[in-house]
């Protein structure tokens, strides 16, 4: 039978420069695993401006969207396919809210809480949609052009 109440989804997670390079990856990794996730597929890469206004498109004109694009190009990202029921809310629960201030009051266990800094670097990022989960899994791993950094070249 279709006995599952909510089917299984898939996401786009991504560890963003500053969950990287302030040495996050294991612990957010720990946190993905331990609320059921699986991770399904990653890559680390960096992103030029070119690629990461056209991830950020729907922010273009926005007074933070210079600025996004510079923190997202700062070094390399991880971006993961994420699969469990109910993943892209799940998972955007997990992260919490966008600005890790908020985070850090409001909801001390979420991994912003842990590893974000303000409502700029806050850094994890998640899909907000079946619509940009498919858009956003495609553009990280559909895409032969992007420039993909192996895990121990950092
Ligand atoms: P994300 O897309 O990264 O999962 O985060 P989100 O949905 O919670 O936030 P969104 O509104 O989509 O914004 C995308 C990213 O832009 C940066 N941002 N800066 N300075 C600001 O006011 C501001 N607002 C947003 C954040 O890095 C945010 O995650
Ligand atoms: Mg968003």
């Amino acid at each position: 039978c279709s006995c599952e109440a909510v089917e299984r989804e898939m996401t786009l997670a991504m560890i963003k420069p500053d969950g990287l390079s302030g040495n996050y990856t294991e612990k957010i990794k720990t946190a993905i695993l331990g609320s059921g996730f699986h991770i399904v597929k990653e890559i680390q890469v960096q992103l030029d401006a070119e690629k990461a206004s056209l991830f950020y498109a729907e922010h273009s004109g926005r007074s933070f969207f210079d600025s996004l694009i510079k923190y997202i190009t700062s070094g390399p990202v991880l971006a993961m396919v994420l699969e469990k029921p109910d993943a892209i809310a799940q998972w955007r629960a997990l992260i919490g809210p966008t600005d890790a201030r908020k985070a850090k009051t409001s909801y001390p266990n979420s991994i912003r809480a842990m590893c974000g800094l303000d409502s700029e670097k806050n850094c994890v990022h998640g899909s907000d949609s079946l619509e940009s989960a498919a858009r956003e899994i495609s553009f990280f791993f559909g895409d032969a052009s992007l420039e993909t950094v192996e895990h121990d070249e950092l």
